[in-house]
């Protein structure tokens, strides 16, 4: 252990601050990473191209085109990353040549995944993909008014729910399955009720089948808009937390899919009166829902702070989301993941009996004071120390390893 790490140590506990009990907890905190950044939302069913209102912007080189490539390349993006790692993979990524219909996977389909995941004691989370398909007709699955292509995505939903719970039982870590749909309409309609009301039976549905909660758990992701869905998204915040509040179900909170002066971080607190668990997915949305890459922000701190103040680590359900093509695809899973720790790792090193003593006693000068205080703490000796822990580069070191990672794997896929 360095000087500068035990000075940084002494400061913090001056402030009633116990590193060592921070790096435990922080530990135990998992971080579900995104398959789907490494290909730029593409998967392996080589069909059509990335739709449903998503876009990812930029051509940099060295795009992951097989399952190989793409585990190869989470595989050394892990070696870069400290903490506790999960991978969340989309349906898209099935890779068995059994070449089943969405509607029809199974646990064989992803049979790779698995045995990946199960060598490596990682969890799996998953998501049905209801868009890039044929069978998203108008743009619209679990809220199509013909019943043939509605049944169509609950198949394909409950089929991805089977999996997952397999993930689960395999695993011994329980599986979070996230549904989202782009459903919604450009221009404004006149019946903004008929396709929620099927989106609420399609949903009843596919939850008539059940699983144990120790190997699936399901969340529904809500939208404001999407591109192409502009005036009206049917599974709007309003729907999905009255759904999941009614029917025991995870929200999934995106950052990027409210107002952009809404944030996710301050709904953390009300969701968790309601629910028992809620799903993140951390994103950072530029003007709109662009998915760029999270930084270390004020709302990603705020974040980490709501989940870390009140003791949600084991049901807030963190997951990243975002797709950038634009710079190295393995630095931008790294930098998220390394920020969202560095985020977790701040909240648990704020000065927190200090913060809570000044507001029971209204003393708001003081809790501003700590506030800011915490903020120019010798954070980066301990954030060094928590990766040299965890075995990984604790300074830019790591960016290093990318750029030769770039020369000597990515450079020769183009
Ligand atoms: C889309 C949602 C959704 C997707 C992923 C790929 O706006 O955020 O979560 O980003 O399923
Ligand atoms: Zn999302």
């Amino acid at each position: 252990m360095g000087k500068m790490f035990e000075a940084a140590k002494s400061a913090y506990a001056e402030m009633g601050v116990d590193v060592e009990a921070a790096f435990k907890r922080l530990d135990a905190i998992a971080v579900s990473m995104h398959c789907w950044q490494g290909d730029d939302v593409s998967g392996f069913e080589s069909a059509g191209s990335l739709d449903g209102g998503l876009a990812v912007t930029g051509n940099y080189p060295g795009r992951a085109r097989t399952p190989e490539e793409l585990r190869g390349d989470i595989d050394f993006a892990m070696t870069l990353i400290p903490g506790k790692k999960r991978l969340n993979l989309h349906a898209i990524y099935a890779e068995s040549s059994l070449k089943n219909d969405r509607d029809a996977l199974t646990t064989a389909d992803f049979r790779n995944w698995l045995d990946w995941a199960k060598e490596r004691k990682m969890g799996l989370d998953f998501n049905p993909t209801m868009f890039s398909h044929p069978m998203a007709k108008n743009g619209l699955t679990l809220t199509h008014p013909d019943p043939a292509i509605r049944k169509f995505w609950i198949d394909h939903v409950n089929a991805c729910r089977r999996i997952a719970a397999d993930f689960g039982r395999e695993l011994g870590d329980t599986c979070v399955t996230n549904i989202w749909i782009p459903d919604g309409f450009k221009d404004t309609p006149y019946d903004r009720l008929a396709p929620r009301a099927r989106l609420k039976e399609s949903l009843d549905t596919i939850f008539e089948l059940k699983f144990d909660k120790k190997y699936n758990l399901d969340a529904v992701e809500s939208k404001l808009f999407g591109i192409g869905a502009e005036s009206c998204t049917f599974g709007s915040h309003e729907f999905y937390l009255a759904y999941a509040v009614k029917n025991d179900k995870l929200l999934c909170l995106d950052a990027g899919h409210f107002h952009p002066t809404e944030v996710i971080s301050d709904k953390i607190s009300s969701c968790l009166l309601f629910l028992d668990d809620i799903l993140l997915h951390v994103s950072r949305g530029v003007r709109w829902d662009s998915d760029h890459v999270i930084t270390l922000s004020d709302e990603l701190n705020a974040i980490a702070a709501e989940i870390i103040r009140h003791d949600f680590d084991r049901r807030v359900h963190i997951g990243l989301d975002y797709f950038d093509a634009s710079i190295n695809r393995i630095a931008a899973w790294v930098l998220g993941m390394r920020n969202m720790s560095k985020a977790l790792l701040q909240a648990l090193l704020e000065p927190a009996d200090l913060l809570r003593q000044a507001e029971e006693k209204f003393d708001f000068t003081s809790r501003f004071a700590w506030l800011e205080e915490a903020k120019t703490m010798n954070f980066a000796p301990v954030w060094e120390e928590y990766c040299e822990r965890c075995g990984v580069p604790s300074g830019p070191q790591w960016l290093m390893q990318v750029k030769q990672y770039e020369r000597d794997v990515l450079a020769r896929r183009d």
